[in-house]
């Protein structure tokens, strides 16, 4: 309906020029007319939110023009459904996707501005837990680097993970205020605004048609506003779009009850509804059923394919839809969706129920993330059928059909359709939200191939073997370009000085180092960069936690949300162990390799054992660190609120990556990945991704220790009694013995008791039965440690072998088994 006039406007929009001068001009603009005050007088936080909407406007224009051609072009998109994206800082990672690094440097150092100072000031959004999340943001910016049309769906909390603070020691958490700042990478859409409902009842109905129908008759709704986020590929002029909703009350004023005097309730209303979106749930991989958190999955997905309707599906065909997208499932967390589109089509669209199932089916996938039981959602069917009654109705429709498929196939097997029914009976009648993501997908899919095989052998047994053809894997990657560009400069210019450009969206690439591990000159730089990264992470500890840590040291990191199945408990008996033969001398101290072990983790605020362990490892710090016998040999080190930021900084400085998970417990892992990229050399369990580390890198540059996971299942059904590994190994006696003496909390036997006696008599994860051969292993790694000029040549090796770990490459695999999209031209 716009009839433009003006030249200017008839043109297509255009990014500012490319230069020092363009770049000051569009700065100050943002400075004087959006923060509204002079340079002179200009905060840090005026200068990073200016400097931030400058560097947005390099991206709008392509961006425009990417979301007009997707729209034009029909091109099929991805919908990234997830209720995480763990996206890290934006300003480094928009600088290089525009290629702007130099010429924003410049042009700030011009203004009298020092870069690193407004990069420091950005908060990054935290809007995500571990892994799951991360892998989203990895996810996104591999497809906008790949041209691959795509957009993210997800949340817009309020407060992101909790920040992290010790006191005494002790985990406390505080808000992540994010936003307080300002937000100066979202647009914010309000005039796209999407009505959700919730509560309520359905009643059947007869159409103008004369026939019979549901619908739902809600009893409150609530408004999704949606935020755009641009996605820039890396230095490919294509930007796409991640949406994440916020939660609104409908009306600002209810008038009736405005009018009546209870202006209070009216705008407690609104309260009530912006608590959806207020706050991430901090549990990883052991969600608490919480009847906000179902809320915030339905929110969130509702809006979600509203949107994709109304944006995409213009002529409201919406038998077209499998060619227009296919909605992958992050997880449980939004196979919600999956009723929500049969509802849309059924009772909105008013397709028939067969048709809006063969659609359904088509436009979905389900990636599983985990093994641990306690990780499968389920959803009591009291509380989804009081949220979403018509939901539940057509979830029970979507189990009958498929139950009377499954008894067809195996007539004289009811237990097998009981075992593999979406409604659980017991403990509670409840839904089995990965059984339905299964039903549902076209695909499903593990994180590795350890994990897609144990899913389709274990957790997802009898389904795989109904549908075999449905099951793949997909293993995890990490966007180089953060986890190696942006977070590690040093090792990056070395690679493009001796491979030329192009690796880094080819990461396979990296296997032309190879024989670089060979040459003595090769070698040297790589370990002078080591050092500096080593520098730069001892110089921002010692400004941000106030502790001085010795240069020379091998650097041993385990960094990873706290969980028992990852056994931080593990790594820290090892430490333990260590400094009880160093105190009792039954080892030298010119016997040890000097070490820093840093660990970085944060605990679910309701999970005591996991708190106890960060109160644990705190305390062995304290006695450590300030025990002078052992101050030139050990160190260790726990900086609070471990996060993407000051992942970037610790993972390129590490030697050793400690991925010691239980095998057959983590997924897939994706630290480990970002850790041989950089060059450490990993210790780890036959477990996840650490299984294709260890073939892809070689078994002489990987600690492989601990039971394999047929070993593990095999101890578990013949009964394991940890307490027998403490009777039968002297050091683990003397080790567990140690902290329970008090040694750690001034006399104090009481405080670890709890902890020890965990190990001792329960150990879900076994790390007793895996601490000899762990500390074993270790010792090998002295021994390669002391030979620098071999352990340079197996870092070397690392990189050059890890090209594999692309989230590009994920992609592709995504693509190939899955997607069937197609990159934009
Ligand atoms: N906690 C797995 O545990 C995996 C990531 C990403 C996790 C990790 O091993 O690397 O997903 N699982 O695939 C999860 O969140 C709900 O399950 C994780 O991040």
């Amino acid at each position: 309906s716009f009839q433009p006039t003006h030249p200017l406007a008839l043109a297509p929009v255009t990014s500012p020029p490319h230069s020092v001068d363009g770049f000051v001009r569009e700065f100050l603009r943002e400075l004087n007319t959006d923060a509204g005050v002079t340079l002179s007088r200009s905060t840090v936080n005026d200068q990073y939110l200016s400097l931030a909407r400058t560097v947005r406007h390099y991206l709008s224009a392509r961006w425009l023009e990417n979301t007009r051609k997707v729209r034009e072009t029909k091109a099929k998109m991805v919908g990234y459904l997830s209720a995480e994206f763990l996206l890290g800082r934006q300003l480094g990672n928009a600088l290089l996707a525009t290629d702007l690094e130099e010429i924003a440097e410049k042009a700030l150092a011009e203004c009298g501005i020092d870069i690193a100072t407004l990069r420091a000031q950005e908060v990054e959004p935290g809007l995500g837990n571990g892994g799951l999340g991360r892998l989203a943001a990895c996810f996104i910016d591999s497809l906008a680097t790949m041209g691959v049309p795509c957009i993210g769906y997800g949340i817009r909390y309020e407060y992101g993970i909790f920040r992290q603070t010790f006191v005494d020691g002790r985990q406390v958490e505080q808000p992540d205020t994010w936003l307080s700042l300002g937000s100066p990478w979202e647009f914010p859409h309000p005039e796209h605004a999407v009505q959700v409902d919730f509560g309520g009842h359905t009643e059947t109905y007869t159409d103008g048609d004369g026939v019979e129908r549901t619908r739902w008759v809600p009893a409150w709704n609530v408004l999704g506003m949606p935020y755009n986020y641009m996605v820039p590929g890396y230095q490919n002029g294509q930007v796409n779009t991640l949406r994440l909703w916020s939660a609104q009350a409908t009306k600002a004023f209810d008038l009736p009850t405005f009018n009546s005097g209870d202006y209070a309730d009216a705008v407690r209303a609104q309260t009530f509804a912006e608590n959806i979106t207020k706050v991430l749930y901090p549990e990883d991989s052991t969600p608490q059923g919480k009847e906000l958190r179902l809320q915030q999955q339905y929110f969130f997905v509702a809006c979600s394919i509203r949107d994709f309707l109304d944006r995409f599906i213009l002529d409201g065909d919406v038998t077209t839809l499998p060619e227009r997208v296919i909605f992958q499932l992050n997880d449980t967390h939004p196979v919600i969706a999956v009723p929500e589109l049969m509802r849309v089509l059924v009772d909105i669209e008013k397709l028939d129920w067969d048709a809006a199932w063969a659609i359904t089916k088509q436009c979905f996938a389900y990636t599983c993330h985990t093994l641990l039981p306690e990780a499968l959602e389920v959803w009591p069917t009291e509380l989804l059928g009081r949220l979403l009654p018509r939901h539940l109705e057509i979830i029970y429709r979507i189990n009958d059909e498929f139950l009377a498929e499954v008894r067809a196939a195996y007539p004289d097997d009811e237990l097998r359709a009981r075992q593999m029914s979406i409604i659980a009976e017991y403990p509670e009648r409840s839904v089995r939200m990965a059984y339905l993501a299964t039903v549902a997908g076209s695909k499903v899919n593990g994180v590795a191939e350890l994990h897609s095989q144990l899913l389709r052998d274990k957790v997802l047994h009898d389904f795989s073997e109904y549908w075999p053809e449905k099951f793949t894997n997909v293993t995890n990657g990490v966007t180089p370009r953060r986890f190696m560009r942006l977070a590690n400069p040093g090792l990056s210019g070395l690679i493009t000085e001796t491979l030329g450009t192009g690796w880094l969206t080819d990461l396979e690439r990296l296997a032309e180092l190879e024989p670089y591990a060979e040459d003595a000159d090769f070698r040297d730089a790589f370990v002078k960069i080591k050092e500096a990264n080593k520098t730069r992470l001892y110089r921002l500890l010692q400004a941000r936690d106030g502790v001085a840590l010795p240069g020379h040291h091998l650097l041993d990191v385990m960094v990873k949300r706290l969980h028992e199945y990852k056994r931080q408990s593990l790594k820290l008996l090892h430490i333990v162990s260590i400094y009880e033969q160093i105190i009792t001398g039954k080892v030298a101290l010119d016997q040890i390799t000097p070490r820093t072990f840093v660990f970085g983790a944060k605990a679910a605020p309701g999970y005591r054992i996991a708190k106890e362990t960060i109160y644990l490892i705190n305390s062995v710090a304290k006695v450590v660190n300030s025990d002078p016998l052992v101050k030139d040999v050990l160190k260790v080190v726990f900086p609070a609120n471990y996060n993407v930021t000051l992942a970037e900084t610790l993972i390129p400085a590490a030697d050793l990556s400690e991925q010691i998970s239980l095998a057959g417990k983590e997924a897939s892992g994706t630290g480990n990945m970002k850790f041989a990229l950089n060059g450490a050399l990993t210790i780890g369990t036959d477990d996840g991704a650490n299984v294709e580390i260890r073939k892809l890198v070689g078994d002489e540059h990987f600690f492989l220790f601990g039971l394999a996971e047929p070993e593990v299942a095999e101890l578990q059904a013949k009964g394991y009694h940890p307490h027998e590994y403490y009777e039968s190994d002297p050091q683990l006696k003397a080790t567990l013995d140690l902290i329970a003496s008090g040694h750690f909390s001034g006399g104090d036997r009481s405080v670890f008791e709890p902890l020890v006696s965990n190990l001792l008599y329960d150990d879900r994860f076994m790390a007793l039965a895996d601490f000899k051969d762990y500390a074993e292993a270790q010792a090998r790694v002295d021994a390669a440690y002391a030979d620098q000029e071999t352990w340079a040549r197996s870092a070397v090796l690392n990189v050059a072998r890890s090209g594999f770990f692309s989230s590009d490459r994920s992609m592709r695999d995504y693509i190939d088994r899955i997607w069937h999209t197609q990159p934009l031209r």
